[in-house]
């Protein structure tokens, strides 16, 4: 018998490809008003993506290749207002529209709803992404549909570190064993795994080659009817999507 009581939800990339075409841009976006030369390309980003966390990632870009800057006075300030600007132009991509879900997320939160799931969203992003990414694309209702959104710096250390799973299975009672988080990096399943909860991994393309050590299985997408998902690695039997069901059987 499953023990399954509750589906964790990563953010970025798992839910949708905030990266590439939204995060990414915000950051752009930020540093040209900020009279900055600084350019974020594709590839350069997916590099910046091994820190999570954008104050963490501009800091990071930092230290790899304008070290002097970080020891100038008010550099703390000065990444924080990038930051909070970059938080704006992405908030603007996500209410535009320009930002959907990935295949089978909708159909997926819609069948952990039917057989009355709880559901939590544990993410390294900033709360307002996460409440405009869910109104953007599944309506104000759905913010309500998560018992528990723990995101940003409500907790000391970001992922790689456990303390946002940690921090959602204290607020929700729950034991790692009940639970089933869905992530897809290289970070969020470190995360996963120093936290105890069993791991399904839907991977991007900038995570693709990542080490997944840990999981149960490793799928490219949630899967949809006519879009069946490709199995990477792990054993899901003949599955075509990621159901309630095979979620039940991971724990
Ligand atoms: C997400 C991140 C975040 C976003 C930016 O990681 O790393 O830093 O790129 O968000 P995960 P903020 O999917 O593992 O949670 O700029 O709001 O920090
Ligand atoms: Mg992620």
């Amino acid at each position: 018998m499953s023990n399954l009581q509750a589906v964790l939800f990563d953010v970025d990339g798992t839910l949708a490809n905030t990266e590439r075409d939204g995060h990414r841009i915000g950051f752009n976006k930020a540093f040209e008003e900020a009279g900055l030369d600084w350019h974020w390309d594709v590839e350069l980003y997916g590099e910046l993506l091994e820190v999570t966390g954008g104050k963490e990632r501009i800091r990071h870009f930092l230290s790899r290749f304008y070290p002097e800057m970080l020891d100038e006075e008010g550099i703390d300030e000065r990444i924080a207002g990038l930051h909070k600007r970059k938080t704006h132009y992405y908030l603007n991509l996500l209410r535009a529209g320009e930002i959907p879900l990935r295949p089978g997320v909708e159909r997926l939160l819609q069948d952990c709803r039917d057989a009355g799931l709880r559901l939590a969203i544990a993410t390294t992003t900033t709360p307002e992404n996460v409440t405009t990414l869910l109104e953007a694309t599944l309506g104000p209702e759905s913010i309500d549909w998560f018992e528990v959104i723990a995101a940003g710096d409500i907790v000391p250390a970001k992922k790689p570190a456990p303390d946002i799973y940690t921090y959602t299975l204290e607020k929700m009672s729950l034991r790692p064993d009940e639970c089933v988080a869905l992530e897809d990096s290289g970070n969020g399943i470190k995360s996963t795994n120093q936290a105890h909860i069993p791991t399904l991994i839907t991977v991007n393309g900038y995570t693709e080659t990542e080490d997944f050590t840990g999981a149960r299985a490793v799928v490219d997408q949630f899967g949809m009817p006519g879009s069946p998902l490709r199995l990477i690695s792990g054993d899901l039997g003949e599955a075509e999507m990621i159901t309630v069901d095979v979620l039940r059987r991971l724990v």
